[in-house]
């Protein structure tokens, strides 16, 4: 199979409004690097390659269970769930999986945290059973993150869950099984540049000098390239592979020799954006979910709290309304949300996280039918504004207030209106040609008495709405999608 490339189409918007909105957006890079715009949501490798013909096809069928599924568990678990925050008494800032990083722990040291690990509360179903009470679609996990010890057994190094550690373990077999059994789709995180274990692979100076001084095609081929492979071929379906930070990924062939071998043996297992050439869909920045629609598959990876990994103590957790808003708005822009747990050390995930996922869950399970499959807004002007004052950002850009009241989702003849709070006056839907069938509420089957004045379609919404927190109303319409009409 030749190489991947392939031009990631640009992020384009829709109207002159939403490309007003970029301005907002300061993406923030998976790896630290300053960039701006929103072309800054891609690393500049992945601006400029042209498609091989007939991949767009292939990627499209790759692609479709994802466009389906919209809501993903991502789950970050290694060694780092052992400090937790705190090395030596130190409370050690930032992201708790970056311990190692921030502290400066040289590997002799860090790597003693693996004859602690024995995480014996570890029940795979448990976890398989919150994500599907999350009403999550799909489970990401971190085979290997920049630490460079791995959560199954790799042949390659024995820097792994089976080989150093008392609980041995193969944790991502135990999750495979499960998952297979639950038909839970189960892809893997692998850091494919970073490894802070490896003398030649990226991140590690304290310990290994420069990364311009180090062999690193040598840690790739010895270490990267056969992991992913076992990775692909141990642990059967994989439904997508999660690449991160690229650093000097962006040399000869080093990318596409990760995308050969994931073509080479899963062709269906999908790449996500963050390999170093274009994988089969857009990676935001962490947290950064675009201010408009975007035309290309997207996923933004996002925290409940504001790390990946366990920090003992980081209870500024979000709650269940801003984060089934967080969901609607990816989805009524045309993306998915990748949303993160970190277990503790002993394998439980922390009750405040079961709390929001299962909570979002339930409404879920009412509500579902307008996120699940469902597609972008047709319209655009409930997601912001530019501001009035004429205000600039820090940039000098046209400042942009973001608009949650509503949202809209879509699928073939049906809007769904999703309100996140109680609309002032009677509701008039933006103007469009399509002519009104019926408007019910999603959760209780209730009509929502409507009439059309001036082209535009007017709802009397029950008062107060049906579920604080967020109410559907689904209005039926003639013909399959939206036809706008001037307002
Ligand atoms: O896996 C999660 C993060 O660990 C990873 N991406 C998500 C999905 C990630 N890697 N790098 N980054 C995120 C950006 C890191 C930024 C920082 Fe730092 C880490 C800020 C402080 C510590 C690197 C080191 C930049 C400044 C110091």
């Amino acid at each position: 199979m030749p190489p991947l490339r392939r031009r990631v189409d640009t992020w384009t918007f829709r109207a002159s409004l939403t490309a007003l909105a970029l301005s907002l957006v300061v993406p923030v890079p998976s790896d630290g690097d300053p960039v701006s715009g929103v072309e800054g949501l891609l690393s500049p490798t992945l601006r400029t390659q042209a498609p091989a013909p007939g991949e767009d096809t292939a990627r499209q069928q790759r692609l479709a269970w994802f466009h389906e599924a919209k809501y993903g568990l991502f789950i970050h678990w290694g060694l780092y769930a052992i400090p937790a925050g705190t090395w030596k008494g130190q409370r050690i800032r930032g992201l708790g999986e970056w311990i190692m990083n921030r502290a400066k722990i040289p590997v002799g040291e860090y790597e003693q945290l693996a004859r602690q690990f024995n995480p014996v509360k570890f029940d795979a179903d448990e976890w398989v059973e919150l994500a599907q009470a999350a009403g999550m679609k799909y489970i990401v996990i971190t085979s290997k993150h920049h630490d460079g010890f791995a959560l199954y057994q790799s042949k390659v190094s024995t820097y792994d869950v089976v080989d150093a550690t008392p609980f041995k373990r193969d944790i991502l077999e135990e999750l495979a099984a499960a998952c297979a059994r639950a038909k839970m789709p189960l892809g893997f995180y692998y850091s494919q540049a970073q490894d802070w274990h490896d003398p030649n692979g990226a991140g590690n100076d304290w310990d290994f000098g420069p990364d311009d001084k180090k062999d690193f095609d040598k840690y790739l081929r010895g270490k990267a390239e056969p992991q992913v492979r076992e990775l692909l071929t141990g642990y059967g379906p994989v439904a997508l592979l999660w690449f991160d930070t690229p650093r000097m990924m962006n040399v000869g062939d080093r990318a596409t020799r990760f995308t050969d071998i994931v073509r080479e043996l899963q062709p269906k297992t999908l790449i996500d954006g963050r390999l170093g050439v274009a994988g089969d869909y857009v990676t935001t920045g962490d947290n950064v979910i675009p201010p408009a629609v975007q035309t290309t598959a997207w996923e933004v990876p996002a925290t409940i709290n504001h790390t990946w990994g366990y920090k003992t103590y980081d209870h500024d957790w979000k709650s269940p309304g801003a984060i089934l808003f967080k969901l609607v708005d990816i989805v009524s822009k045309g993306g998915n949300y990748l949303l993160n747990v970190g277990p503790r050390a002993d394998g439980i995930i922390p009750e405040p996280s079961q709390y929001v996922l299962r909570s979002a869950g339930a409404w879920l399970k009412v509500n579902g039918e307008a996120v699940y499959g469902a597609g972008a807004t047709p319209f655009g002007e409930e997601l912001g504004e530019p501001s009035a004052r004429g205000a600039e950002d820090v940039r000098g850009q046209p400042l942009m207030l973001a608009r949650t009241e509503w949202r809209i989702t879509t699928k073939p003849g049906k809007l769904y209106v999703t309100f996140f709070a109680e609309p002032r006056a009677p509701f008039e839907l933006p103007a469009m040609k399509n002519a009104v069938k019926r408007v019910y509420q999603l959760a209780d089957g209730a009509p929502v008495p409507f009439k059309t004045e001036g082209g535009r379609t007017v709802l009397e919404i029950a008062r107060p709405i049906l579920d604080p927190m967020a109410t559907v109303i689904v209005v039926e319409i003639d013909g399959a999608s939206v036809v706008r009409a001037a307002s």
